[in-house]
């Protein structure tokens, strides 16, 4: 029988908990058994699941991302049962808009490179240390299929992924020896509120991504978060790229004049 990592001794720092995959994630490892610290803007859906998972098992922080030195703070009050972090799910993120590059607001541009990038780097950069001291762990990001394919109007998205792709491959190489395993997760169409905040909100819109078609959905992602983290310490997973068996890549797009 292969011997899988016990996961009651996972304590999962997860941002991004409120919702879609940080939040299938927390109850994924809880469900198994672990500890998380479970990370967001939105205070009440934190109460929620504290309340759903229980205080023993989940720690709640609010927290946003972007402001590095809260994330300092945040880290050096981490109560002690929660204290000896082993996992980093750097999740939290978000696409703003789906305009052409000319046209997309340089605000929505900027928040997102403000989130996806500089909140992830500052979050596994403030974590890390932690780790290699008490003797390994596992950082998992969130990219994307878009930080591989690109498509229109993901120009900042997309790119911004691409960095997480990067920077996880790269902190792998400087993490050898240290026992730490680092995990690219890059999924493609999985409904969650991701669309409803790419349209400020417009649900209509945000349904009309996933009508007619089969998603893959927050837990789906979370089964394949868990299971990279659990296979033994031996085993370093890279990246897994999941699309939803509905969406495939698309042909080269090529302009011809009217
Ligand atoms: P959701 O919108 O459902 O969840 C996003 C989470 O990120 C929320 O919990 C939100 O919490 C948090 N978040 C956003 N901004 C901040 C911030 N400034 N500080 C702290 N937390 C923040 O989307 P998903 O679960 O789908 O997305 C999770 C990650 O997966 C993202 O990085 C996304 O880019 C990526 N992804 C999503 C795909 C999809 O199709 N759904 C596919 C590929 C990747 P709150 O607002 O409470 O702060
Ligand atoms: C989210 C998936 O394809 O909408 O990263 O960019 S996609």
């Amino acid at each position: 029988m292969y011997q899988l990592l016990d996961a009651s001794r996972f304590i999962v720092f997860i941002t991004g908990a409120t919702s879609g995959f940080g939040q299938a994630a927390a109850r994924r490892y809880v469900a198994a058994g672990a500890k998380v610290i479970a990370t967001g803007r939105r205070m009440d859906r934190l109460i929620d699941l504290q309340i759903e998972l229980g205080a023993e098992k989940c720690h709640i922080i609010e927290l946003d991302v972007r402001d590095r030195a809260a994330i300092e703070a945040a880290i050096a009050d981490i109560p002690g049962p929660f204290k000896n972090i082993n996992i980093v799910l750097a999740n939290a993120g978000l696409a703003l808009g789906l305009g052409p590059a000319h046209e997309a607001s340089l605000d929505d541009w900027q928040t997102m490179i403000d989130t996806n990038i500089s909140g992830l780097v500052y979050t596994v950069r403030l974590l890390l240390p932690g780790l290699v001291e008490r003797g390994g762990g596992h950082v998992v990001t969130l990219g994307s299929v878009a930080g591989e394919f690109t498509y229109p109007g993901a120009s900042v998205y997309a790119a911004s992924k691409a960095f997480v792709k990067h920077f996880a491959l790269a902190i792998r190489s400087d993490l050898q020896g240290k026992n730490v395993r680092v995990t690219d997760i890059e999924p493609g169409l999985t409904e969650t509120e991701f669309s409803v905040v790419r349209f400020a909100g417009d649900q209509n819109k945000a349904d009309n991504v996933y009508k007619g078609t089969k998603p893959m959905t927050a837990e789906d992602i979370a089964e394949s978060i868990f299971w990279a983290t659990s296979l033994p310490e031996h085993v370093n997973v890279n990246k897994i790229q999941l699309m939803a068996t509905t969406q495939a890549i698309g042909a080269f797009d090529i302009y011809r004049e009217k």
